[in-house]
């Protein structure tokens, strides 16, 4: 019996609350001593102060959230990346920033890191295949550093670009999709204060097949949205391409806002199976923008069946 049961995805009981939230006290206590102090990416999780943003929903604990990935650079199987992405190497990361932006350059991540400020959120990430988990993420928003390269008034939107390194990712050796992976966000989402750059998952530098070292995280839209190990971050004044609607823009839109009303061609966004959430796999109701209802303000007036 206990085989059986150790056997399912019952990761839910592998962290006991009490555990956990005793470590997010002392994540917290130890932000306040170490306000100021953060130097550079190993103490990217540490450090951050729990946010107002993260969700009450329990968090999945880690041998989960880095054990069960879409990160198609290392295969399309969700244990791929947790078997593959060791092969790429994060140190000398940099990011360039271009576009329509005052300050255009590469960035280094203790330049990224340097005046940011960190905060621990938990999100939930809902997969546009129906699951959905909750992850605390260490992580500053996009706003903060968009803000220092200060943004032109002609810029409308906001893309970003993964590393694309056939050496390191044996996926991408595949065309299943059109490399690098590529996304974008309009400007006011790429500003709200929900959309983060992740650069930590719990107490931990952010494990390279969630994403490292930095991966957007837009916690209102399906996962796809959120790009990993991004090089590059461009100001535009015209929609960027993302990969998902190149690969099939009949089921792939450039919004991509979590919507139980609108469903995949191919199946129903209706509900999402609770990953952790026991043997019979419970099914529950998705809500619209997956329960973020403070970014509804940026679609008024859109029709959303129309801008999927
Ligand atoms: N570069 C890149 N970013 C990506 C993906 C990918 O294949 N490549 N997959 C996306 C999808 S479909 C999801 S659901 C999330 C999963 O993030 P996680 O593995 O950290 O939970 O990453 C997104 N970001
Ligand atoms: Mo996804």
């Amino acid at each position: 019996m206990a085989g059986r049961w150790k056997n399912d995805l019952n990761w839910s009981d592998v962290t006991p609350k009490a555990a956990w939230q005793t470590r997010r006290q002392i994540m917290s206590a130890a932000g306040a001593l170490m306000a100021g102090g953060l130097a550079g990416p190993a103490l990217a999780g540490l450090g951050a102060v729990a946010s107002d943003y993260s969700t009450d929903a329990e968090p999945n604990p880690l041998e989960h959230i880095t054990s069960y990935n879409n990160y198609y650079e290392f295969g399309t199987g969700k244990d791929d990346p947790a078997r593959n992405a060791h092969t790429l190497t994060t140190e000398g990361w940099q990011v360039e920033i271009d576009g329509l932006v005052e300050k255009p350059g590469t960035w280094t991540m203790d330049e990224i890191l340097k005046n940011a400020t960190l905060e621990e959120r938990i999100y939930r990430l809902r997969c546009v295949e129906g699951w959905s988990m909750v992850i605390p993420w260490a992580g500053f928003e996009l706003a903060d550093l968009l803000e220092r390269v200060g943004v032109q008034p002609s810029a409308k939107y906001v893309a970003f670009e993964t590393a694309l390194r056939p050496d390191e990712m044996p996926g991408v050796r595949s065309p299943v999709l059109d490399w690098p992976y590529v996304e974008g966000l309009r400007l006011d989402e790429a500003m709200h204060p929900l959309t983060i750059l992740a650069t930590g998952v719990y107490d931990e530098p952010l494990p390279k097949q969630n994403g490292a070292p930095i991966r957007l995280v837009v916690p209102w839209k399906y996962g796809f949205k959120s790009i990993k190990s991004i090089v590059r971050i461009t100001l535009t004044a015209e929609e960027p391409p993302t990969s998902w609607n190149k690969a099939n823009a009949r089921e792939y839109g450039f919004y991509s806002n979590v919507n139980p009303e609108v469903d995949h061609p191919r199946w129903s966004q209706a509900t999402e199976r609770v990953i952790g959430s026991g043997f019979l796999a419970k099914r529950v109701p998705t809500k619209m923008f997956n329960g973020y209802d403070e970014v509804a303000g940026l679609y008024s007036g859109m029709d959303l069946k129309k801008y999927y």
